[in-house]
C-alpha cells in the first residue's frame, strides 16, 4: 500500500523556500517593505506588495519607486516580469507561503504606541487565512507585541502555532541613505514563537540576509530593536546635555567631542544638535518606555533623554535670539534664514525634524522665517505655508541671522560662511571658518 507521504506543514515551507517557490508576501511597502520586497525579488522569489496607498501600489506598477534607497531602473525589470507584483487587496495574500508585516507604529499625542497598523494588519492576514504560512513582525514595537497581539488573532481559528502556522519578530533594520551597509550585510535578529517558528523565519531571511542572528523568543528580538534606538536616543541626549555644560564652562564642544573620540577604545562618537527628528530615535524608546509602566516600571534614561532632546530646539532659538541681541536688533522682525530642514543630512524626510520646532518658536517670536532645503521644496506636510528659497549671494547677504540646522553635504560651507553676516551653527559645519564673531556655534 502506498504510504501516503505527508510533509509537516514545517517541511513542505522550508522545501518551498529552499527552492525559492514560496511566494513572499510584504505588508507595508514604504522605506522598509519595498527594500525588502526587491531583496526578495532579487534572491529568486515571487514576491506580492500590499499596501492600503493605491498611490503606492499604482506606482509600483508603473515601475516607479518613491522609496529613496530603490531605483526605477531596478524596480522595473521585476515589475515587468511579474516576480514583483503590488495590490491593495489583502485577499491576493491567499496565495503566499510566508507574509513580512512592514507597518507604520508611530505615537499617538499622548506618547503611548499606536499599533492600529499592527492590529489592522494581523486581523486581515487572519482574516484570509494565515493557515500554512510563515508570518513575521518587523514593525518596531514594545516587547510582547507579536504573541499578545498577532498570534491569538492568528490562532482564533483553532490553528496551532508552530504546526498549522509559523511566527516571529525580527526587526528592520533599514537605514534610509546608508550605502555602507546592505540588507545583505545587516545581521537580521530573529525570535521565534516556537522552534520550529524560529527555524522557518531563519531559513525565509538567510535567503537575504548574510548573517541572521536567531534569539530566544520574540519579546527578546522586539527588545533588541529598542534597545538599539533607545542607545542611540539616550546618547544623544548625552552629548547634547555636554554641549549645555560646555556653553556654561565655556568650553567648545565640538572641539570635546572629537577629541574624546580619538579614544580609539571604550567611545562611541555621538554629535550635539538641535534635537532628534526621524520616525525611529524620537519614538521608538516611547513604545519601551511605555511597556515597563504597564509593569510599574519608570524608565528613566529614557524619558530624560526626550526631556534633553526635545529641549534642543528651545536652547537654538535661545542662541538665536542672543546673537540677534549682539547686533542690537530684536528677533521680532529679524529676517532669519534656516538652511536644511531634513532630519538628518542628505535626505528629504522631515518626520519630526527638530528644524520645524525651531521654525515654530521664531516665527512665534515675531521673526520673518525662511528656510533652504535642496531636498525639500515646501513644508505644506508638515502645517507650514512656506518653501524653499532659491540660495543666492544676496539671499544670504539680507538675513539678519542664517541657521544651520541641518548640514547636507550639498551646502558650500565657504560661500555660507563669507556671505552671511550672522551664524548660529548647529552642526559644527562651518568648523571654525572666518568665525571674527559672527559665528555661534551650539
Ligand atoms: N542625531 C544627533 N546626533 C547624533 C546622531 C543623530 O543629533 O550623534 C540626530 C539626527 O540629526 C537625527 C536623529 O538624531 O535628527 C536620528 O538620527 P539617526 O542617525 O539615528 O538616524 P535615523 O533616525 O535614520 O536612525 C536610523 C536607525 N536605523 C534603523 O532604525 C534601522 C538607527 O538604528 C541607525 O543606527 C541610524 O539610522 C544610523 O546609524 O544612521
Amino acid at each position: 500500500m502506498a504510504v501516503e507521504f505527508i510533509m509537516s506543514g514545517k517541511t513542505e515551507l522550508l522545501q518551498k523556500i529552499e527552492t525559492r517557490q514560496a511566494r513572499i508576501g510584504i505588508v507595508g511597502m514604504g522605506y522598509v517593505g519595498l527594500p525588502l520586497a526587491i531583496a526578495f525579488t532579487e534572491a529568486g522569489f515571487h514576491v506580492l506588495g500590499i499596501d492600503v496607498d493605491a498611490a503606492k501600489v499604482s506606482s509600483l506598477h508603473e515601475g516607479h519607486s518613491y522609496v529613496e534607497d530603490v531605483t526605477d531602473e531596478v524596480l522595473r525589470p521585476f515589475v515587468q516580469d511579474g516576480r514583483l507584483q503590488a495590490s491593495t487587496d489583502y485577499a491576493d495574500l491567499t496565495a503566499v507561503d510566508t507574509i513580512s508585516i512592514c507597518v507604520p507604529t508611530p505615537l499617538r499625542k499622548t506618547k503611548d504606541p499606536d499599533i492600529s497598523y499592527i492590529i489592522d494588519a494581523a486581523e486581515k492576514i487572519a482574516h484570509y487565512g494565515g493557515t500554512g504560512k510563515l508570518i513575521i513582525l518587523e514593525s518596531t514595537t514594545y516587547p510582547g507585541t507579536t504573541e499578545e497581539v498577532i498570534l491569538p488573532r492568528l490562532a482564533g481559528n483553532g490553528d496551532v502555532v508552530g504546526q498549522d502556522f509559523f511566527l516571529a519578530f525580527s526587526p528592520e533594520r533599514i537605514d534610509p541613505g546608508r550605502t555602507d551597509h546592505t540588507i545583505w550585510t545587516t545581521p537580521k535578529v530573529i525570535g521565534g514563537v516556537t522552534a520550529a517558528c524560529l527555524e522557518t523565519a531563519v531559513a525565509l531571511y538567510s535567503a537575504i540576509v548574510e548573517r541572521p542572528a536567531p534569539v530566544s523568543s520574540t519579546a527578546a528580538a522586539e527588545m533588541v530593536k529598542l534597545l538599539e534606538n533607545t542607545f542611540r536616543a539616550v546618547n544623544i541626549g548625552l552629548v547634547n546635555e555636554v554641549a549645555l555644560m560646555c556653553d556654561k564652562l565655556g568650553l567648545n564642544v565640538w572641539e570635546v567631542v572629537e577629541a574624546a573620540a580619538t579614544k580609539p577604545y571604550g567611545f562611541m562618537k555621538f554629535t550635539p544638535g538641535p534635537g532628534v527628528g526621524g520616525h525611529c530615535i524620537p519614538l521608538d524608546p516611547h513604545y519601551l518606555s511605555w511597556k515597563l509602566k504597564t509593569v510599574n516600571y519608570t524608565a528613566r534614561f529614557i524619558e530624560l533623554a526626550a526631556e534633553v532632546n526635545s529641549h534642543m530646539p528651545d536652547y537654538v532659538v535661545s542662541k538665536v535670539v542672543d546673537a540677534l541681541n549682539g547686533e542690537r536688533k530684536a528677533s521680532n522682525g529679524s529676517r532669519v534664514l534656516i538652511l536644511g530642514v531634513a532630519y538628518k543630512p542628505n535626505v528629504g524626510d522631515v518626520r519630526e525634524s527638530p528644524a520645524l520646532d525651531v521654525i515654530h518658536l521664531l516665527q512665534e517670536r515675531g521673526a520673518d522665517v525662511s528656510y533652504h532645503d535642496p531636498y525639500v521644496p515646501d513644508l505644506a506636510s508638515e502645517g507650514f505655508d512656506i518653501q524653499s528659497v532659491a540660495l543666492s549671494t544676496a539671499v544670504l547677504q539680507q538675513a539678519d541671522c542664517v541657521v544651520v540646522i541641518t548640514n547636507h553635504n550639498a551646502y558650500d560651507w565657504d560661500w555660507v560662511a563669507e556671505q552671511s553676516p550672522l551664524i548660529v551653527d548647529t552642526r559644527n559645519a562651518l568648523k571654525g571658518r572666518k568665525e571674527n564673531g559672527r559665528v555661534f556655534h551650539l
